[in-house]
């Protein structure tokens, strides 16, 4: 009961701070990816598929002291100064060049999971340099993405040099949904007096010992604004480490596309770290809703949850 009461308050005080910056609030369609300062900004199927057979992504590994909110901020090692790195977005049969500059003071590479190469073309690449990886992509998914740099990768990826590369099937369209990226990831360090995370720890690394979780490298999110009936889709990729229990809070996954396999009424889909998957979830009535790793409830207070407010406005319990 106390847990209970626990995340009913823990979504509603994230509608609070939605309630005066929602995210995707004026879209009549019900469809069509959701547009926010903190959502990783998304294209979509239909988009990609009609753009050019080439796509041509430029990374930059970059060290930028990143906001995470909740007055914490984190010396991170990024791609294009963000956590996690940008969405690379493609569609099956897309031939991809993805360009990596290296504006750092360490080595750093590129792999996706999404690809079927050799691994020798993912670096590392030296301070002040560049690579450049080119296949064609033939598997739909929501992948991986992470830095390559010998022995000392997971230090890398724990640093930040994570992100989501979906590729959208061709042939298949997807229902009209609303749709999200859900990159979850851990800090390893600890706050000094000013908020500021500096580094990672190697021995909490070493460790799998993770200081934050976060869903998309923040600690605030503000609430998805949402109808009863609308379709939602989330590409999940769990840089870890665990596996992420992915549940919504009020509703049943209608729909879990994992590689092949489709699975459907899930209540909680395992995505290992490592991995991802596209889930599908249907409002089903006005009122809140929270997507959550549910094996890191946990991490509840420190903001790590997506409120989806199918409310209409009204305040909460006077609906
Ligand atoms: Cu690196």
């Amino acid at each position: 009961m106390r847990i209970s009461m626990l995340l009913t308050g823990v979504i509603l005080s994230g509608v609070a701070a939605g309630c005066a910056t929602p995210q995707g609030a004026s879209n009549p369609s019900g469809a069509g990816p959701f547009v926010g300062p903190d959502v990783p900004p998304l294209a979509g199927q239909t988009a990609i598929c009609a753009g050019p057979r080439e796509k041509t992504f430029t990374l930059e590994a970059r060290e930028v002291t990143v906001d995470l909110g909740m007055g914490v901020k984190f010396n991170a090692w990024t791609y294009n100064g963000r956590l996690p790195g940008p969405t690379l977005e493609a569609c099956e049969g897309d031939h991809i060049k993805i360009t990596l500059t290296n504006h750092a003071g360490t080595s750093h590479g590129l792999d996706s999971h999404a690809l079927r190469t050799d691994t020798m073309h993912f670096g590392p690449v030296a301070p002040d340099g560049s690579l450049t990886i080119e296949k064609t992509v033939d598997t739909p998914g929501a992948f991986m993405y992470h830095c390559a740099s010998g022995p000392v990768t997971d230090l890398h990826i724990k640093s930040g040099l994570n992100g989501a590369m979906i590729v959208y099937p061709r042939r298949q369209p997807l229902r009209p949904a609303r749709e999200l990226v859900v990159v979850e990831s851990g800090v390893y360090g600890d706050r000094d007096a000013t908020g500021l995370i500096p580094g990672t720890n190697p021995v909490r690394v070493q460790k799998n010992d993770p200081a934050l979780m976060m869903f998309n490298g923040r600690l605030e999110h503000s609430a998805f604004t949402v109808r009863p009936g609308d379709l939602v889709r989330a590409y999940v990729v769990n840089v870890g480490p665990g596996v992420s229990a992915i549940h919504v809070m009020g509703t049943i996954l209608d729909t879990v596309r994992d590689g092949a396999t489709e699975l459907r009424n899930v209540q909680t889909y395992g995505v290992p770290p490592g991995s991802g998957a596209m889930v599908e979830f249907t409002i089903p009535e006005a009122g809140m809703y929270g997507l959550v790793d549910h094996d890191r409830l946990s991490y509840l207070p420190y903001g790590m949850v997506l409120s989806f407010d199918a409310t209409g406005g009204h305040p909460h319990g006077t609906m």
